[in-house]
């Protein structure tokens, strides 16, 4: 019988040559603060349309509840840090920001997980055992977990944060049936920073360490499948897929090296897209530019929603026959920001004439109020520059 210390050195050994940077081990069990902080951020809604993530609420924070006969959760981190100023693109308005995580060819689910299948196989070969790999494939919760195992810690971002590798880790799980000695929990460095609170673009952090996903534009751009409310369109900026801001704010992030698993680098298209160009994709271009990418995940006409958003906030008058070419798109949800992002380029008389033409032809109620709430701001914009002090 092997000494489950030597064990647990050589797996540590085997994730490294794999290309994994961080590892900790922790008990197949739930981890501090998970099932409770779980059950708080439920029933305040936070979730918005994650219907999933409530549920199978009572196994996602327990290990044991999703699998009995696992005895330690062996927790890897890959660094996805950029080697750029990730948010320098925040500053051109004609080109679309998609967060770093998803610059790569290669979407992280598919990378990690293809290695932690070749650990597990190493692992049962050598040592025995039986196992399941996770990379946000199945019910758990993979933060709480990374910090029990002491990886890092849950920051005010409520990300893991690392002493090595800051904000930038992706997470991924081996659960075995090995029983193996546990690390100690990482304790919380966050001090009294606050940075990545104040740095949100939509204030979607109701207290520190708790985020309302609804307001969040990491949700709103990814997960959200509906129109995305008026009142965040603004903030949301060039951000067409995820946001970085909070993560990419945080002060350990000094320290946070590049990662070294080629497939999870940038691709140069990627890095700043013309808005333009984006808009014009139908969906068979979408999958085909998409393959491969954690993009593909929204669809085509959620991701055209996005860059509309985009354009609509560039102030980029060449921008608005772009936006006006996808007036009359078969979505509906590219249909209604289509008429909101025309609405804040296009000359007044250009855009009531188009109102005039295709509002009383348009079949879908949501995109009927949009034309209403476009024309009325324009009202009131023209109103505004007549008598400022009227209004
Ligand atoms: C759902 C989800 C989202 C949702 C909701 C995020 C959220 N914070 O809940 C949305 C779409 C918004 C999202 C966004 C992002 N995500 Co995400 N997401 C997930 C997913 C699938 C589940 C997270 C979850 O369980 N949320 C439920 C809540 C209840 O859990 P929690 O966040 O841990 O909340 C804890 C705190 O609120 C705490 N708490 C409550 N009150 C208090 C009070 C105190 C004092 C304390 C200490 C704690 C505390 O208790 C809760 C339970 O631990 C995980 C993968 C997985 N399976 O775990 C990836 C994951 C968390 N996402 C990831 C990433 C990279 C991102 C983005 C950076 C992507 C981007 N660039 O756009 C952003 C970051 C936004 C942010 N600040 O969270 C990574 C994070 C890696 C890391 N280093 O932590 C994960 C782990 C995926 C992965 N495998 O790598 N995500
Ligand atoms: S930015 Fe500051 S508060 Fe936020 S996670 Fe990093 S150290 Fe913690």
């Amino acid at each position: 019988m092997t000494d489950p210390s030597a064990i647990r050195d050589a797996i540590r050994d085997q994730a490294l040559s794999l290309g994994f940077d961080a590892i900790g081990f922790a008990p197949a069990e739930a981890a501090p603060g998970a099932r409770s902080g779980l059950a708080d951020y439920l029933s305040r809604g936070y979730h918005g349309d994650m219907g999933w993530l409530a549920a199978k609420a009572d196994i996602r924070p327990d290990p044991a509840r999703l699998w009995p006969e696992a005895r330690t959760v062996v927790v890897l981190g890959s660094s996805y840090a950029p080697s750029d100023e990730p948010l320098a693109n925040l500053a051109r308005p004609d080109r679309g920001n998609i967060s770093v995580y998803a610059r790569s060819a290669r979407d992280y689910h598919d990378v990690l997980k293809k290695r932690l299948k070749a650990m597990g196989r190493w692992l049962q070969e050598t040592y025995g055992g039986n196992l399941k790999v996770f990379v946000d494939t199945a019910p758990v919760m993979e933060k709480p977990l990374a910090a029990r195992a002491g990886v890092g810690w849950q920051g005010k971002h409520t990300n893991l944060v690392s002493r090595e590798f800051g904000s930038w880790l992706f997470l991924g799980e081996l659960f075995t049936t090995i029983d193996l000695p546990h690390d100690e929990p990482e304790e919380d460095h966050c001090g009294s920073c606050r940075r990545c609170l104040d740095a949100c673009p939509t204030q979607a952090f109701p207290a520190p360490y708790r985020l309302d996903a609804r307001r969040c534009i990491s949700y709103l751009t990814i997960e959200h499948k509906g129109h995305v409310p008026r009142e965040l369109r603004p903030a949301i900026g060039n951000r067409i897929y995820g946001c970085d801001d909070c993560v990419a704010v945080c002060p350990w992030n000094k320290f946070a090296k590049r990662g070294r698993l080629e497939e999870l680098w940038p691709r140069m298209e990627l890095q700043s897209p013309r808005l333009r160009d984006l808009a014009e994709l139908d969906d068979e271009d979408f999958r085909s530019v998409f393959a491969g990418s954690p993009i593909k995940r929204t669809g085509r006409d959620r991701f055209v929603r996005n860059v509309l958003i985009a354009i609509g906030n560039s102030g980029d008058r060449f921008l608005a026959p772009v936006a006006a070419d996808l007036l009359d798109d078969p979505s509906a949800l590219v249909r209604a920001m289509a008429v909101w992002a025309s609405g804040k380029l296009m000359e007044p008389a250009e855009f009531m004439k188009l109102r005039e033409r295709l509002q009383p032809v348009e079949s879908d109620p949501n995109v009927r109020n949009e034309w209403n709430w476009a024309a009325a701001d324009l009202s009131v914009a023209a109103a505004r520059a007549i008598n400022p002090a009227a209004l």
